[in-house]
Order: C-alpha cells, then structure tokens, then sequence
C-alpha cells in the first residue's frame, strides 16, 4: 500500500510538472504520437521509469488480481447458491423422511387398531361362548333335575305295571272263565237259533195273512173317506165357514172349515161393514203375546178381549179363497186409523206361514206390512226365520211377526198402557207415526173377510 501510494505521488509530479512547463512562459509541443518512453527520455529519470515499470507491473498484476476476485466472488456466489440449494434439498430430504416416518407410523396405528379390532372381536366371540357354555351347564342341570325325576316316574311305573301284571293274570283266569260259558250259551243259541227259524216260518205265514188283512183295511178306509168327503161336502152346505153369513153380527160364533172341527170366532160388524173375523186383538196388557210357535199356531187368549187366532186357522181360512185383511189401530191419545189389504193370503207350517200375499193396501195409518213384511215368514222367540242374519227379532222385541230384519210394523209387540215403549219393542205401526219406533199402539185388530166380487 505504501509503495502504491509512492507511486501515485510520482504520478501526480510528473502531471504538475507538464502543467507547470505548459504553463511557463516557454510553450513545450508534445507531439501525441510519442510513447511514454519517449516522453520519459526528454524529462524523466531512468530511477523513475523503474518506478514506472514497477506501477506498470503492478497494475497488470492489479488488474488481474481485480478479474481473479471478480472470478472468485462469482464462484462464492454460486457456491452461496449451491450451498442454499443444497440446504433447501436437505429440507426437503428431510420433509420426505418426516412423511414418510408419519406415513409408516399411521400405518402402523392403522395395523395396531384392526389387530385390535379382531383382538376384540375375538374377546366378545369367547365371551359369547362362556355365556353359552353356562347356559349349556344350566340346561344339563336342568335335565339331570328332569332325568332324576323320569327316573323316579320310571319306578313308579314298574311298581305299577307289575301290579297291572297280576290283575291282568287274575283278569286272565276270569275270561277263561267266561269263555268256557260263552261256549255254553253259544250252544244254547244255536239251539235257539232253531227254534227261532221254526218261529220264523209261523211269522212269515201270518205276515201274508196280516198283509192281505191290511189291504182289506185300506179298502175299507178309502170307503171310509169318501163317505166322509162326501158327508163334509153336505155338512159344508149347511155350516158357516166364516163370519159372512152372521149378518151385522159383532159376537162369537161357531165356524168350521171343509177340513176341520168346528171352532168359535169372533164376528165383527161395527168397523167397517159386516161379516169380518178377528184374528188379531189387543186392547189392554192382560195377555201375554211372547210366546212360542206353537202357540202362534194354535192360537192363544181370549177372544173378548185379547188374542191370536192361530196361524194354522188363518191358513186354512186363507187357503181356498180370496179374503180382504182391515187393520184397526188407536194410540194412547185416542185417535184411530186403519190399513186395508184387498188380498191376504198365509202359507202353510211347511212354508212357515209365510205371508204370501196381501194385495193393494188402501186406509189411513199407511202401509207398514208390504215393503219390509210381505214374503217374510213367521217368527217366534223359539223359531227365528227373519231376514236378520245376525239375531232374532222375535227374541229381541217379543211377540211373533212376519219379521224382515225386522221391519216396519209388529202389531203382536209388549203391551204399553201409557204408549210408549223401548225401541221397536211395542205395539208397532211405523208410518203413522213417522218411524218413531218409541209409540207404542194402545189397541189395534186385525180382522179378514173372504171376498164376495
Ligand atoms: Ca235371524
């Protein structure tokens, strides 16, 4: 540095020196073609030119130790660089390792835990079969309790069988027994056997004897009948079948059909015309009218105050001709109304005196018999031949009736004095009232007359 600075200073001599001899009153030309050496030999020293060599050199040596730091500073730079790139890599080495390890390391849990899972799976599973294996214990327990008990059973049987054995031997004895006196009476059959063959032959004798005494009965019998017709036929001509020919007559009277004993009737001229036969009444609660089948067919009460007929005398009665039906009715209130029928016809017992026909209705109480009655049968408490599939109308509202399921009108219901009644189970005729099956009828009577045109 010290010789740098030297040298410098000559340097600057030399400089001052030109300037000075420039500006000096002697104008020196230096010519710019002239090399420094040149220059040097007109004022410089041969010392200096060393020194300037020495500068020269120094500069050469200067300048190429400046190129070389530039070299060496690029290379460190680049060697910063790579050293930074080398670290960044290093990094991210070393990431990769982290994940890796992380990754392993999940893996690892994840492996430990489905170990675990099948660890436990395990665990439950023999759980499971020591719960079944103490069921299993309880069960056998269970059954050797049950076998002990069988066992036991099993001896009591033996006990019991043997004593069978010894009845059934004793049994044995008493069917040899028997059997020898079986044998005995079969013997005594046979010999019977005969006896009843001969006996058979002296019975199929008088059964020949006895039919041709039968045949000659039934001959007889026939005469029989058709003197009997014949003497219907006459007694008819002269005995009233109905109440038409007791003229304006309201009283009992005898009446006897073509094929029956003569039975009274009460007559009935005041309602409506003359000649009608009640065969229906009510009019007070002094008759009871819950009654079985047999009674609605024979007929039962009092024919002054209340009454049924009986459905075979109305059959019979309805059988041969044409009869007109008049239904009488009053409520509690006095008021009356009637209903008319200009057929009225019933069916036999076989049809279950079935109302068959009642022809076109006429009156004042409205018609309450041909929509839900007609082509109904007869039911009583005991005999349910209604249309309702699931009771028996005649049990749930008493008395009998040509029920539907069950209708509009029972004229054969409870008897209620003050006229009023639980549901349908009163004196009923639905139209005159409009359908309040809480009326009761205080009087009704149903009264036929054979028709005359
Ligand atoms: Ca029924």
């Amino acid at each position: 540095m010290r010789s740098s600075g030297f040298v410098v200073f000559i340097f600057w001599l030399l400089l001052q020196g030109e300037s000075f001899l420039a500006s000096g009153d002697r104008e020196i030309y230096l010519p710019q073609e002239l090399s420094i050496e040149d220059q040097c030999s007109e004022y410089c020293f041969s010392v200096v030119k060393l020194f300037f060599d020495h500068f020269i050199r120094s500069k050469v040596a200067s300048d190429a130790n400046g190129d070389l730091k530039n070299k060496i500073y690029l290379l460190e730079t680049q060697l910063k660089n790579k050293d930074e790139e080398i670290k960044l890599k290093n990094q991210q080495i070393a990431d990769k390792d982290e994940q890796i390890k992380r990754e392993q390391f999940e893996a690892k849990i994840n492996s430990s835990e489905a170990e675990i899972i099948k660890l436990n799976a395990t665990i439950e599973k023999n759980e499971l079969k020591s719960s079944r294996i103490i069921d299993l214990e309880t069960q056998i327990k269970e059954y050797q309790l049950q076998l002990n008990n069988k066992t036991e059973d099993i001896k009591a049987f033996t006990v019991r069988i043997k004593l069978l054995e010894t009845e059934t031997n004793k049994s044995r004895d008493e069917l040899i027994s028997t059997k020898e006196e079986i044998e005995k009476c079969h013997a005594k059959i046979k010999d019977q056997e005969v006896e009843i063959k001969h006996g058979q032959d002296q019975l199929a004798i008088k059964e020949g004897l006895l039919k041709a005494f039968e045949s000659t009965v039934r001959e007889k019998e026939s005469q029989f009948k058709n003197l009997t017709s014949e003497t219907e036929l006459l007694r008819g001509k002269y005995e009233a079948s109905s109440c038409l020919p007791f003229v304006n007559s309201t009283n009992v009277h005898s009446i006897r059909l073509f094929d029956t004993d003569p039975f009274i009737v009460h007559c009935c001229s005041n309602v409506s015309g003359s000649g009608w036969t009640l065969i229906q009444r009510r009019v007070n609660a002094n008759e009871n009218f819950n009654r079985s089948w047999t009674d609605y067919k024979m007929g039962f009460g009092d024919l002054r105050e209340n009454f049924f007929l009986g459905l075979e005398k109305i059959h019979r009665m309805t059988l041969l001709q044409p009869h007109e039906l008049y239904i009488q009715l009053q409520d509690v209130n006095g008021s009356t109304r009637y209903a008319r029928y200009d057929d009225f016809k019933i069916g036999s017992e076989e049809e279950a005196y079935e109302l068959i026909s009642l022809g076109k209705y006429s009156g004042t109480a409205g018609d309450s018999l041909t929509k839900f009655q007609l082509n109904m049968k007869f039911s009583t408490l005991d005999r349910d031949n209604d249309a309702n599939v699931k009771r028996n109308c005649a049990k749930m509202f008493g008395g009998g009736w040509w029920f539907s399921a069950c209708g509009r009108s029972h004229l054969n219901g409870n008897y209620y004095k003050d006229g009023t009644c639980e549901v349908r189970d009163g004196i009923i005729w639905a139209t005159w009232k409009d359908y309040d099956f809480t009326i009761s009828l205080t009087f009704s009577q149903m009264m036929i007359r054979p028709k005359t045109l």
